[in-house]
């Protein structure tokens, strides 16, 4: 099958009971048993649920994994990631990243022992002078969150292989419909499914996608031991929104490119981070593993004045000043006072997430109005 036929069909079934084209919402905490064991697949909920589990083969197949699961959040999905590890073990991080996984790394599992490099992996080589025998797990967010830099899979895949370390890529900004982490070796594709899987910024939800069962089964364990699952009603909304992610993209990457090269013509602007620039520091790795270039774009102003940032994304109209990204409706945010706040203004401004930056989430609204909306808000006396 392939992708934009995956996204509709892949990894689902007519319901077995009455042939439901969509498969039911099974809002159940707990399944009948015959006797102690006699179930017919599932017993309690937290385990799995026909509904969840449904939406964890579509997360499987659009990735070109063998085994998906779907998590509370991305957060969560990304903590059962990092519970793989133990008191002593040693991460590699990209060192621009969203601040709440930047958060959960320093603030919670950096107390339980981890130990957490974060480094600009641009140039993959650099990740080996961080990997000694206690290395045990790379991260690698691609396109990053806010700066838009791209990270050479292929590149982190052979180092990891070579000193047997797992490698997690967050794929949040690029969907499979963009790139397939998988496809190129690495061993955990995680998502905020909140964003473009979901696509309509009307749930909350994690997933995670492997091609390897026993690494499936060490994940499962620790998920069903922890508890963080989606609920049947978000599973149901994911499994709809995934069904339009190639079409979404598709507007995505249009409006992204429009509202890139609109900005990067405009006076008033410093800076724009878009990977579809031929000038852009990593262009070259993009065009080699992604197929398009996506919605997100940040900016800066001339002058990188903060009240004049925060005075742009007051006047947006059409743009809703919110955290957030990836639903069909166009976001804007201010990393260093929102998404990013986390991040100690030091450490965000040596990646560049400097007062004046603003990051936008292009959707899929007409382009003309989100270039007039930009032109009002920036040009604003
Ligand atoms: O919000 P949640 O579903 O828990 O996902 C966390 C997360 C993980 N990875 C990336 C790349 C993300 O962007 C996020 C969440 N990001 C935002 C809320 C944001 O506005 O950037």
């Amino acid at each position: 099958m392939k992708f934009n036929t995956k996204t509709i069909h892949g990894g689902q079934q007519p319901d077995a009971a009455y042939g439901a084209v969509m498969p039911p919402i099974y809002q159940t905490s707990t399944f009948a048993q015959a006797t102690p064991g006699g179930h017919k697949g599932y017993e309690y909920a937290r385990s799995g649920n026909p509904t969840r589990h449904a939406l964890e083969n579509a997360f499987a197949s659009i990735e070109n994994g063998t085994h998906g699961l779907a998590f509370s959040s991305g957060l969560a999905a990304i903590d059962t990631i990092l519970k793989l590890l133990k008191h002593g073990d040693e991460v590699i991080s990209t060192n621009d990243l969203y601040g709440g996984t930047y958060r959960l790394f320093t603030k919670i599992f950096e107390n339980f022992g981890v130990k957490f490099h974060f480094i600009g992996m641009q140039n993959a080589k650099d990740i080996e002078n961080y990997i000694n025998d206690k290395t045990k797990l790379i991260w690698v967010e691609t396109p990053t969150n806010p700066m838009l830099n791209i990270i050479d899979i292929v590149a982190t895949v052979n180092i990891a292989k070579a000193h047997n370390v797992l490698l997690a890529v967050d794929n949040t900004f690029a969907t499979p419909y963009l790139q397939r982490p998988l496809d190129f070796g690495a061993d955990i594709v995680m998502h905020s499914a909140t964003k473009y899987l979901g696509g309509h910024s009307d749930l909350v939800m994690g997933a995670l996608i492997v091609k390897d069962k026993e690494l499936a089964d060490r994940l499962y364990f620790i998920q069903n031991a922890s508890g963080a699952i989606c609920g049947p009603q978000d599973a149901f909304l994911a499994l709809r929104g995934i069904k339009t992610l190639h079409i979404r993209m598709q507007r995505h990457c249009e409006n992204g490119k429009a509202v890139a090269e609109y900005l990067a013509k405009h006076p008033k602007i410093e800076n724009v981070y878009w990977p579809g620039f031929e000038t852009h520091p990593n262009h070259a790795i993009a065009i080699t593993q992604m197929r398009g270039f996506g919605g997100m774009v940040s900016f800066t102003t001339k002058g990188n004045n903060y009240d004049e940032a925060i005075k742009i994304v007051e006047h947006l109209k059409v743009f809703t000043l919110a955290e957030s990204l990836g639903g069909v409706e166009s976001l804007a945010g201010h990393p260093a006072s929102m998404t990013h706040a986390s991040i100690p203004k030091a450490e965000r401004e040596k990646i560049g997430v400097v007062d004046s930056l603003i990051r936008l989430s292009v959707g899929i609204e007409d382009e003309d109005d989100l270039i007039a909306d930009l032109k009002q808000a920036i040009e604003v006396q």
